[in-house]
């Protein structure tokens, strides 16, 4: 660890509130550059406990930057995980507000739900038979960061950019479809904007529940049946603002929609 415990409270106050009031802030590592991976995963646990006294509770994890395209976009080789609550799951159809967010995007995304409990050094095998049912999900992440400049450490102390997220209603066993290769395609006000392939998370959704079972057993976390866990993001994402109409169809998964508000 290479910051301070103080420190470390301050910053994931600072992260928290920015997320709370949707106000952005200077990327952290401007002010602390020496600081390391696992004090941001610190900086996020903190934070989330901010929530959580807040009354929020954990519903599920995410995982951040598994497909090619959002690696190239922040020049990184290594996915990266966030916390989810309760607070940011919205309904198929929801309505968000623009106005409650600093710069969203939305990304196509395939979701778990957990049938047993996961952690540890699992294959993607073993990891996929805790796995209850699957569904398509829409993602909105939204950095904290003034100008949209931050570094990988930055985004893992700012909770993956963890917003919001939409579960598609229809779903399957994981072995009632092909997870590997689903189509993914998603539009905005009726053009589609991304294409692209469930192939694209980790080069299979359940490499990255793997992924992030592994990361979560080496910080003292894991997976609870009934929890969600966003594998990530097939594309890249895509910004939204007031009026967009989006939606997510996955072959075998339906089609999942939000309305962007004022
Ligand atoms: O869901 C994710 O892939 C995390 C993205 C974090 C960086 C960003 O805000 O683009
Ligand atoms: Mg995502």
């Amino acid at each position: 660890m290479a910051l301070e415990d103080k420190i470390l409270d301050e910053l994931a106050t600072v992260v928290d509130e920015a997320a709370r009031n949707s106000e952005p802030v200077k990327m952290l590592t401007a002010d602390y550059p020496e600081m390391t991976l696992e004090d941001a995963y610190t900086i996020q646990r903190r934070s989330m406990a901010r929530r959580y006294a807040r009354g929020e509770s954990l519903v599920g994890m995410k995982m951040g930057l598994t497909s090619k395209a959002k690696m190239e976009q922040m020049g990184v080789h290594n996915p990266i995980y966030g916390h989810l609550t309760d607070a940011m799951m919205l309904g198929d159809g929801a309505e968000i507000s623009a106005g409650d967010y600093c710069h969203p995007r939305v990304e196509p995304e395939i979701a778990f739900v957990m049938g047993e409990d996961l952690s540890g050094e699992v294959g993607p095998r073993e990891a996929l038979s805790a796995v209850e049912k699957v569904c398509g999900a829409l993602e909105i992440i939204d950095s904290r960061y003034q100008n949209f400049e931050f570094t990988l450490i930055d985004v893992v102390a700012d909770n993956a950019s963890s917003t919001g997220f939409a579960l598609g209603t229809t779903t399957a066993k994981p072995d009632e479809l092909e997870l590997g290769n689903l189509g993914m395609v998603m539009s905005v006000n009726g053009e589609v904007v991304e294409t692209g392939s469930s192939a694209a998370i980790l080069e299979h959704p359940a490499r990255s529940l793997a992924a992030l079972s592994a990361m979560l057993h080496e910080r003292g976390e894991g997976l609870k049946a009934g929890q969600v866990v966003l594998a990530g993001g097939a594309t890249k994402a895509v910004h939204v603002e007031a009026g967009d109409q989006v939606e997510l169809e996955v072959d075998g998964l339906g089609r999942i929609q939000l309305r962007v508000l004022q």
